[in-house]
């Protein structure tokens, strides 16, 4: 399969979100397919395929950190993305809230991708304390509806990344250095599975099902590795911010041919035991001598439960896209399969059998 008939797409919004989308590139390899869309023209001098929003509306110079702005460019130029996403049925989006495009743009791009069909998983970084309070504001007030509009989110507060130690400069650049290797980490779990399997079906229906989500990832060498990954974990602040009980945990172990079964039980006990004993445990391994080699890399991903009924309630008059999804679905789940169900009293709510998985309500398919 090529980079331009790939099923999963990388697509960066915002200068910052492209920057970092590049990087993730940079980290995984050319035969991700990647594609990157700003306000200012300057994203796309680098080769990667871009989309300029808003051409004639802001001459492709930016939003100036207006995201209204930077709302009504998307709008002008949504079609112009559809060239590039034929075939894609899972984007990973890369945003940074804040400034005008990535807080006004990731929103309208992600209703979009919606409507073609196209599932949602968003990283967004939230900014700096020192940035003041305007940009917080600015990416307040947008997260909940990305929150609503997305299949996955995974908002990452950029002190809380980074730290916020370094002058300026130092850190945004740490940052994007720390998430692009993160989401390449992400990348390969999903792409290139080693010795234990995850569960396809599963991890991508946790994935286009979980609303928001925690994400951290550590790399540790040394003979203590796999306890010492466990303690950073559980002190990692990205995977201290609850904010919802869990639901799921994912737990990717990358690593070289030295990876010993003991130490992948030790990360797996240890996450288990760290952030949910109980909850649903996903696991799994990718192997890659050349780039591991006396490492190992862990990330772990903790879905938070969903609570469907406020999901939907709370999306105001007609609901949200996804919900509206669900209902333009659920047409079709009376011709499904209920599975272990199929002897149950169905659970009919605002029409939709519950009962039935949600991405056969929404008719999503799986098979990326
Ligand atoms: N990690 C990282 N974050 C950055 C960098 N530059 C900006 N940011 C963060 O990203 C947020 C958005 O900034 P930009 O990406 O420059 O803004 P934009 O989305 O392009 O919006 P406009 O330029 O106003 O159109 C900022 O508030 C910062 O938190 C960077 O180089 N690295
Ligand atoms: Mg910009």
């Amino acid at each position: 399969m090529t980079g331009t008939t790939h099923p999963i797409l990388l697509l960066g919004v915002g200068t910052a979100g492209s920057r970092i989308a590049r990087g993730v590139r940079r980290a995984f390899g050319e035969s991700m397919r990647c594609v990157l869309t700003d306000t200012d023209a300057s994203s796309g001098l680098d080769g990667e395929e871009f989309v300029l929003l808003g051409g004639d509306r802001l001459s492709g110079r930016g939003a100036g950190g207006d995201p209204i702005a930077a709302r009504l460019a998307a709008e002008d130029s949504l079609q112009a993305l559809d060239p590039k996403i034929e075939g894609v049925r899972l984007a990973v989006i890369v945003t940074a809230l804040g400034g005008g495009t990535g807080s006004g743009a990731t929103l309208e791009i992600i209703k979009h991708l919606s409507n073609l069909g196209i599932a949602t998983i968003v990283f967004a970084t939230t900014p700096f304390l020192f940035e003041g309070e305007d940009r917080m504001r600015t990416s307040r007030g947008v997260m909940s509806l990305i929150e609503q509009e997305a299949n996955s989110v995974f908002f990452l507060p950029l002190d809380k990344l980074v730290g916020s130690e370094d002058v300026m400069e130092v850190a945004m650049k740490r940052a994007v250095d720390t998430l692009a290797s993160g989401v390449s980490l992400f990348w390969r779990l999903i792409q290139k599975p080693g010795y234990i399997r995850l569960d396809a079906d599963r991890i991508r229906r946790l994935m286009i099902d979980s609303g928001r989500g925690r994400f951290a990832f550590v790399t540790v060498q040394g003979p203590d590795r796999a306890s010492e990954a466990v303690d950073k974990l559980m002190n990692s602040e990205l995977l201290a911010i609850a904010s919802s009980p869990v639901n799921a945990i994912l737990c990717g172990v990358l690593a070289g041919e030295d990876l010993r079964l003991s130490e992948l039980g030790r990360i797996a006990d240890g996450v288990r035991e760290s952030f949910g004993e109980h909850v649903s445990f996903e696991l799994g391994t990718v192997n890659d001598e050349k780039a591991f080699c006396g490492r190992i890399c862990v990330v772990v991903m903790i879905f938070e439960s969903i609570q469907k009924s406020e999901k939907l309630s709370g999306a105001g008059v007609g609901g949200n896209r996804r919900a509206r999804g669900a209902k333009a679905a659920s047409g079709l789940s009376a011709a499904v399969d209920r599975g272990r169900f199929s002897n149950a009293a169905p659970t009919i709510w605002h029409g939709e059998d519950l009962d039935v998985p949600t991405f056969i309500r929404r008719n999503i398919n799986l098979d990326f």
